[in-house]
């Protein structure tokens, strides 16, 4: 089972294929798989050095999520995002530096910006589906142009919250589209314990299209998200996108998967990597080199290594920020706590 796919694992256009992305779309596709690649190095060593809080890396997954969001126009679509999404998250608008200075324990220097269209990540499973339905509804209540993109995990998958989300999106011909990433593992839950049938195939249970494709294919999942959002954009309701892939790593900073995984799984999933396919296809297209990679990766490491500067140079979290930024008119209740912690902070 491989899903529907444009590119062979060696990166070979399969016969008769004709990719919707093209060649100077995939390049800036492999320069955002790259850009995550590379943050998540940095991410896991500065984990490692004490300095981060917990990461959860893409690794494997980047066609999944870049190929998804590059369906989106950031100027009036959102996103809900699950916790493994980074390079979807800047795509979209959210500075570099801030994911730093979440990562950092800044605080308030970690703000989505207002005008960007993005919920903040969610670590409570499938739980941001929920919202993510919400908003598509309102949006289409008043009008509005844009579509929500939901992530998920194929574990969240088996949370209530992602049932009911469909359900009500599928009655409300909500325009979202739900990406659910299949990468197999839930921490050490192999994902043939989450369900006995195809995870896709739910949403013809719930009256929308559900599509199985190649997760590690970008011109495949940029492909089928389009669809998705320009039928959620017409008014022709949700989609479910299952994208199969592996996760090339650790659940986050604090799993060991040598624990759990399988001999030889993890080999297996690097022979299938998605950034290497992508190459392999854009060399044989003559817009990709060693040098072209060289001078991409300098830039990244550079933009990476100044946003990092940025978010060290930001103010530390203070106490009472915990009170702001979730209500408008905070009631009497917390009120009292922040001017208590203010004068305990003062004594
Ligand atoms: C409601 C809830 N239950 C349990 C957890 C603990 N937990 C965090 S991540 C995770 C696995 C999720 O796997 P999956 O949805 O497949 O996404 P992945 O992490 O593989 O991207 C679990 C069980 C949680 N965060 N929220």
């Amino acid at each position: 089972m491989t899903g529907y796919r444009i590119l062979d694992p060696d990166g070979n256009l399969l016969d008769g294929a004709r990719p919707r992305l093209g060649p100077e779309g995939a390049v800036e596709g492999l320069r955002w798989m790259l850009l995550s690649r590379a943050f998540d190095a940095r991410a896991t060593a500065m984990h490692r050095q004490g300095r981060f809080g917990t990461y959860s890396p893409v690794r494997g997954q980047e066609a999944s999520v870049v190929g998804s969001s590059m369906a989106l126009d950031p100027t009036v679509d959102w996103i809900a995002p699950s916790y493994r999404e980074l390079p979807a998250l800047v795509r979209h608008g959210m500075p570099l530096e801030r994911v730093f200075a979440g990562y950092l324990g800044r605080g308030k220097a970690a703000r989505i910006p207002d005008e960007v269209r993005l919920l903040p990540n969610q670590v409570a499973l499938a739980t941001q589906l929920q919202h993510a339905v919400g908003l598509a509804w309102g949006l289409a209540l008043q009008r509005k142009p844009g579509v929500v993109m939901a992530y998920c995990g194929e574990g969240a998958s088996s949370e209530g919250d992602f049932h009911e989300a469909c359900n009500l999106a599928g009655v409300k011909r909500a325009p979202v589209v739900f990406v659910l990433i299949n990468n197999q593992w839930a921490i050490s839950t192999p994902r043939s314990v989450q369900s006995a049938g195809e995870l896709y195939r739910r949403a013809e249970g719930y009256g929308f299209p559900g599509v199985q494709v190649d997760g590690n294919d970008l011109l495949a999942v940029y492909e089928v998200a389009t669809e998705a959002v320009e039928r959620a954009r017409a008014g022709e309701g949700p989609t479910l996108i299952e994208c199969l892939t592996h996760r090339q790593s650790f659940h986050n900073t604090t799993d060991n998967p040598r624990l759990y995984l399988p001999e030889g799984w993890l080999e297996q999933a690097e022979r299938e990597d998605p950034i290497r396919r992508l190459e392999a296809y854009l060399a044989a297209q003559g817009v990709w080199d060693d040098g072209v990679r060289a001078a991409v990766e300098a830039e990244i490491a550079e933009q990476i290594e100044g946003a990092l500067e940025t978010a060290l140079a930001m103010p530390a979290a203070r106490p009472e920020d915990l009170f702001d930024d979730v209500y408008a008119d905070p009631p009497e209740r917390l009120r009292r706590q922040r001017e208590e912690l203010l004068g305990r902070a003062g004594d």
